[in-house]
């Protein structure tokens, strides 16, 4: 199966233990969370061989990422250690704690940070060249846009580069938080340069100012498919030639969503790779989303190799 590289922001995470306000908090777990590199990470448990390309300081935080990374099986050899810029940070304060809004919010700490700093540069250096000459896929997303100007020139960069063949995949990723002071137009022509991109129902209005079918189909190169995805209901992939294939989503209890819209991103892709069909792909993705939404962290286990066969075998009327 072809290797894939995910590029983007790793950042160190802290979340209040106890189901406490973070005000009131005396105990914080310390995780690690980026989009990019929750997808390698759920790539690599389904065994595909996935690397994260990014930047992080050299510092405690980021060699505490680089050791989760690699102990969840996902190469590191394409990240670069900054000597003065730190690692970003982030505090997820959990949905439980947010009866306003019933989701779960988050506080950025990323302003300048190592991977702020990423651009063309970057590709450039021999060790990621390598990894991105030699891989199937390369995982983007939307977020890294957000990040810094450079950060958008490098993503330009990946996606007006020779591909040879290689696919691009490019999830929205829309954080409300990122976008107040930048211009999104770039995510539709970001959008338009990939081979498959993923976005929620939620965040198409935002980011591309429609969440209207055919309108979103018409953002796509001729070869592209967009996979929409409704949270509670199903997710459709829309293919430029009109092809629609629709998947009901998995009814779980959810714990916790943030990371399940990587974890999709994950199981679809995998499925991609392995030259499954659309509606196969979407089942991955819906069933790789339900482990990471029945957990409190931004990553679930995925069931054993052998349950997972089975429960993908299963009829979509039983998925309910
Ligand atoms: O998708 C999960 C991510 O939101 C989380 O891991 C942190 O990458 C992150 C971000 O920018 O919000």
């Amino acid at each position: 199966m072809p290797s894939v590289v995910c590029l983007g922001e790793t950042m160190a995470m802290l979340t209040p233990t106890g189901n406490v306000p973070l005000a009131e908090a005396t105990e914080l777990y310390y995780g690690v969370g980026g989009a990019e590199s929750n997808v390698a990470m759920g790539l690599a448990a389904m065994g595909v061989e996935a690397h994260w390309v990014g930047r992080t300081g050299r510092d405690g935080f980021g060699t505490r990422i680089l050791a989760e990374l690699a102990s969840h099986g996902v190469g590191v050899s394409g990240v670069e250690m900054d000597e003065e810029l730190p690692t970003g940070l982030y505090v997820k304060v959990p949905a439980a704690l947010n009866s306003a809004t019933a989701e779960s919010s988050v506080l950025y700490y990323r302003q300048g940070s190592a991977a702020s700093a990423m651009s063309p540069a970057m590709l450039t250096n021999p060790a990621v060249s390598s990894l991105l000459e030699a891989a199937g896929l390369i995982h983007l997303s939307g977020i890294t846009a957000a990040l810094s100007p450079g950060c958008r020139q490098m993503l330009t960069a990946v996606l007006t580069a020779p591909r040879h063949g290689r696919l691009v995949s490019f999830d929205v990723n829309w954080r409300e938080a990122l976008w107040r002071r930048t211009d999104k137009a770039v995510l539709r022509t970001l959008a338009n340069q990939s081979d498959v991109v993923l976005v929620g129902t939620d965040e198409a209005l935002p980011a591309f100012g429609t969440n209207d079918e055919a309108q979103l189909r018409a953002l796509l190169p001729d070869t592209a498919v967009i996979v929409l995805k409704n949270a509670a209901s199903s997710a459709i992939a829309l293919m430029r030639d009109g092809g629609r294939v629709e998947v009901p989503s998995l009814n779980v209890t959810v714990l916790e969503p943030v990371g399940a819209g990587d974890a999709f991103a994950a199981g679809y892709l995998s499925g991609m790779l392995s030259g499954l069909d659309q509606r196969s792909s979407l089942r991955r993705g819906h069933l790789s989303a339900a482990c990471t939404l029945t957990v409190p962290g931004d990553r679930g286990p995925l069931p054993e190799a052998e349950v997972l066969e089975r429960i993908l075998a299963c009829s979509e009327a039983d998925w309910a």
